[in-house]
């Protein structure tokens, strides 16, 4: 790793010339080992090597290496966005405006619209018009330091459409200096060429879109919408033993708008995560407590539904459930690419600390994606994907949404945006 230079005073650390350390920084390590709120340090350097981060050293024990001078500003994690519909579309802004004159979600949704207006849009699309449209919410992301992000598919809802979204969520990858967690989402709806017969449209994810998407190495979790617009729980369940049948991990939006016990359900399967969780009740919570299922908080939708169930953050705190917060950026219940809005939102709407926002937005985002022992912390090992930020604290990225000091944008230890540059 690298070679340790023993003198009377102290250990000097001598390093190689492509390494890199960031000096004069305070590091929000978010690395549950270190005591401080948000894992903070200061007078400690950030050394990057390969991509990935060598270690986190007191200032001053190293030898070689290009210095950075951080010059005194605040360095997290790259922002992790766990929970995104990213490609899609079409708009629903008429949609909204129906709402705001009291038609409901739900009644939209019977009538054709909703979910399945999106996905006409989307099928129509070419995957270059998604492509053109999904890079341009990308952007925004990127600009407030989000370094990895999920995508789901859920806007095609048969094989040829659910492949080119996931295709498309491939190519943002290869484009853009991000990573991406492909989820396919076909349990989302069910298409109007099956609204007589949802139970041959599961039988249809179960038996040919999952495992054809799969052997194309689409997607890395199976995601289901629990509700009883979506999916009942016994539906949901036959997708979740189609996953585990081909050992795909599995995750759920659950308890959105009523309580189906989904998270139990998630809980059962071992999921990754269980999402929205508005109508979570005390019961749903331990199953997750037991199963490792981290809870995702989407006060996004929860804000543009109006909705007023808020999620249990205190029971969540009290069987130290790990809390995700994410955009669920989607063009029906959350049409906003800020992460930073979506951690302003989880403390004022959810009543969250903004510690346990970024905690949202880094470690336990990771951890809801199966990256917890590589993303999401300034720790050795980990990837350096970082954000270095015009501010002094953690907490003012939550403060003042919108305005996002980012100074520099670091993947795999690349400067990609910033003054930095
Ligand atoms: N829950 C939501 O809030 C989104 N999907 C889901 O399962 C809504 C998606 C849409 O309305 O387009
Ligand atoms: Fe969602």
């Amino acid at each position: 790793m690298y070679i340790q230079l023993m003198t009377r005073e102290r250990t000097t650390v001598q390093l190689i010339s492509t390494d890199t350390v960031w000096r004069n920084a305070r590091l929000a390590t978010f690395d549950p080992d270190r005591p401080a709120p948000y894992g903070l340090l200061d007078q400690h350097d950030l050394i990057l090597r390969d991509g990935h981060i060598l270690a986190v050293l007191p200032r001053g024990e190293t030898v070689g290496g290009t210095i950075h001078d951080a010059q005194g500003r605040l360095i997290t994690p790259g922002l992790i966005d766990c929970h995104t519909h990213l490609v899609f579309g079409g708009n629903r802004a008429a949609e909204w405006e129906q709402r705001l004159n009291g038609v409901s979600y739900q009644a939209i949704s019977a009538r054709g619209g909703g979910i399945n207006a999106t996905v006409e849009a989307t099928r129509a699309a070419t995957e270059s018009e998604l492509l053109t449209r999904a890079a341009a919410r990308l952007q925004r992301l990127l600009l407030e330091g989000v370094t990895t992000l999920e995508i789901k598919s859920g806007y095609g809802l048969n094989l040829q459409s659910e492949a080119k979204m996931l295709r498309v969520a491939r190519q943002l990858a290869a484009r853009y200096p991000v990573e991406i967690s492909p989820t396919l989402l076909a349990a989302h709806a069910v298409p109007a060429e099956y609204r007589h017969d949802k139970a041959a449209y599961i039988d249809l994810i179960c038996d040919r879109l999952l495992p054809s998407l799969w052997q194309e190495g689409l997607f890395e979790a199976v995601d289901v919408f629990c509700e009883s617009v979506g999916f009942s729980p016994a539906q949901c369940e036959q997708v979740f033993a189609a996953a585990q049948r081909h050992g795909i991990p599995v995750k759920g939006h659950v308890e959105q708008l009523s309580l189906l016990d989904g998270a139990a359900l998630v809980s059962r399967y071992k999921g990754l995560s269980a999402d929205h969780l508005e109508y979570l009740d005390e019961n749903g919570v331990k199953t997750m407590s037991d199963s490792g299922t981290v809870a995702v908080l989407l006060p996004g939708a929860f804000y543009f539904l109006k909705e007023s169930q808020r999620p249990p953050v205190e029971t969540l705190r009290r069987y130290q459930v790990p809390m995700a917060v994410a955009t669920d950026y989607n063009p029906g219940t959350s049409p906003f690419a800020s992460l930073h809005l979506a951690m302003n939102m989880a403390c004022v709407q959810f009543g969250l600390t903004p510690e346990e926002a970024w905690a949202g937005v880094t470690r336990h985002a990771a951890l809801a994606l199966g990256r917890q022992r590589s993303h999401g912390q300034l720790k050795a090992g980990f990837v350096a994907d970082l954000a270095i930020w015009e501010a002094e604290q953690p907490v003012e990225m939550v403060y003042e949404p919108g305005r996002s000091p980012l100074y520099a944008r670091l993947f795999r230890g690349k400067i990609t945006h910033g003054s930095a540059l």
